[in-house]
């Protein structure tokens, strides 16, 4: 009887456990299936916004110098007569200030201070904060009172280089410039220096590149430090020499994305910004 009962009572536990686990494994799919989130909104592709376009062209030509050897220096956006002309062997009467269209602060003494009218005055900023050698750039927002057109805008962005070192020379220059132009347009492009004239530079150039469909578009100045710059700066030009250039960074945007008109880089359309 005993051994009947055990068998009776195993059959029954093993019937009793399968039963339990079908009803336990039956309950845990109803729960799965009741607490089940559909995740597939983030499976679909969600649209991200992205940097500007001229942020893009800083950025690039940011790293393009980064890997030349050069650092980043900034200046402020507001300065004074002193750094935006004086410094740069543009005194009081210098005909060379009617070119650049100031728009002046009211404060202080009138047409004292200003808003910077380009990047240059942050070369004397630097020279005077950093000694040399100096190898560095300066991106930033320039204002002019300029009427916007197809490549003109009254607030637009120029990128300043400034190389102090013993034995600098035109040379040292348009290499620099070459090579820059190769590593940011690509290898189709070429520059050309044209002679012109800036009061900060001795001897000046005008800096040109030539597209793939061989057309040529002026982007920026550069030369020689004039020595009474360095002198402004703080540095010997029997010792040291120099150059500097400032490109239009939102030109640059504009060839290297062949953009018809720079005022459309403005207008905020998200149809056209979203190309780039
Ligand atoms: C200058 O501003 C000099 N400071 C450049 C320089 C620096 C020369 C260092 C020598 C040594 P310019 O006024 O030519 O030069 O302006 C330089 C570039 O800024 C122009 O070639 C152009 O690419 C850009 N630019 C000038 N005005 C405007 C504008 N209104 N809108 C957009 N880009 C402009």
């Amino acid at each position: 009887m005993g051994q009947l009962l055990n068998t009776a009572s195993l059959a029954v536990n093993a019937a009793l456990q399968t039963r339990t686990a079908e009803l336990e494994s039956l309950e845990i799919s109803a729960r799965v299936a009741r607490e089940a989130l559909d995740l597939s909104e983030f499976v679909t592709r969600r649209k991200r916004g992205h940097t500007h376009i001229v942020t893009q062209a800083t950025q690039r030509l940011e790293d393009v110098f980064i890997g030349l050897g050069f650092q980043i220096a900034e200046g402020p956006e507001v300065e004074t007569d002193f750094y935006n002309f004086e410094a740069l062997n543009m005194p009081k009467s210098h005909p060379a200030r009617s070119e650049f269209d100031t728009m002046f602060l009211e404060y202080g003494e009138p047409n004292s201070v200003l808003l910077r009218t380009h990047t240059s005055p942050v070369q004397i900023r630097v020279m005077q904060t950093w000694p040399p050698p100096i190898y560095a750039i300066m991106p930033g927002r320039v204002f002019r009172r300029d009427t916007p057109d197809a490549t003109h805008m009254p607030v637009f962005h120029q990128i300043e280089g400034l190389v102090i070192d013993r034995g600098i020379t035109f040379a040292h220059l348009a290499g620099t410039i070459e090579a820059f132009t190769k590593a940011f347009f690509g290898s189709d492009f070429t520059s050309r220096l044209r002679p012109s004239f800036f009061p900060f530079t001795e001897p000046s150039a005008e800096f040109d590149i030539r597209r793939a469909d061989g057309e040529w578009i002026e982007l920026g100045g550069c030369g020689m430090v004039h020595p009474n710059v360095l002198i402004s700066g703080g540095i010997d030009p029997e010792e040291f020499s120099g150059f500097a250039f400032g490109f239009g960074i939102d030109r640059m945007a504009k060839e290297r994305h062949n953009v018809e008109d720079i005022r459309e880089m403005y207008t905020n359309d998200l149809r056209f910004l979203r190309q780039f």
